[in-house]
């Protein structure tokens, strides 16, 4: 699966670059490409950011230097699906995660602002808006990252094994993991749990099951009980 970037700083992305390259890219499963907005920019400035209509504090991004990014990109790779990074848009989770990896075959756009927000018009030009939580960042360019990592590594042949059915797992119960210990036996007085170690591997496997619950009872209710990720309306 491509992903095409449209940022004011495509080198944030070298690195995230380099960390898929170690599994998918490697099989040219996976490929990010970052492409700079200024390069769309207004006049002899390369202006991409103007003050808002009806006054206020903070810089709007204009409408027409994304439109053209989003067209340049779009002409040499037609099956994009275009996400808008904004903390207005849809909560990103693994369900969402999954739904991209599984009907975005044809790749992904991602359109990171930076500045108070985007001209409203901008809107018309996306299939989707994606926040990835409520808290404050400077632009997208981390959350565009967050969701390409997230969905890149359900691109089918990037994970392993023993990755893939953890993902599994995710998604049968939506719960936390049950814990994890390895040695030694011992640490600062602390003992790994004594079923462990007892190798009988079907209690093994009752006393991780009601960890998970009981572990996603007390710190995440509201994941317990058949319920999906995402809060009530
Ligand atoms: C003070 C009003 N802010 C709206 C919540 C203005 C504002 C803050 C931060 C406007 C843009 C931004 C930059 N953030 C993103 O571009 C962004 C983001 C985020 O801040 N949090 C979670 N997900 C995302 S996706 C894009």
């Amino acid at each position: 699966m491509d992903f095409h970037v449209i940022t004011l700083f495509p080198e944030m992305f070298a690195a995230l670059d380099a960390a898929l390259m170690g599994r998918a890219q490697k099989g040219g499963l996976v490929a990010v490409h970052a492409h700079n907005l200024r390069e769309h920019g207004l006049g002899n400035y390369r202006q991409v950011d103007d003050t808002p209509y009806g006054g206020g504090s903070g810089m709007v991004m204009r409408p027409e230097p994304i439109a053209a990014a989003i067209d340049a990109v779009a002409a040499t790779r037609p099956g994009l699906t275009k996400i808008l990074l904004t903390p207005q848009g849809e909560r990103f989770d693994q369900p969402l995660a999954r739904e991209l990896a599984a009907t975005c075959a044809g790749g992904i756009m991602l359109i990171a602002g930076r500045y108070e927000g985007f001209d409203e018009r901008v809107r018309e030009l996306v299939d989707r808006e994606v926040s990835i939580g409520d808290y404050v960042l400077s632009g997208g360019e981390l959350a565009a990252m967050v969701v390409i990592e997230a969905v890149a590594r359900l691109v089918p042949g990037v994970l392993g094994n023993a990755e893939s059915l953890d993902e599994e797992s995710f998604g049968a119960g939506n719960l936390l993991e049950y814990p994890h210990y390895t040695r030694p036996e011992e640490f600062r007085g602390m003992r790994v749990p004594e079923i462990l170690l007892s190798g009988d591997h079907g209690k093994i496997r009752a006393w991780r099951a009601a960890e998970a619950l009981r572990r996603t009872a007390r710190r995440r209710p509201e994941l317990v009980a058949g319920r999906r990720g995402k809060p009530e309306p």
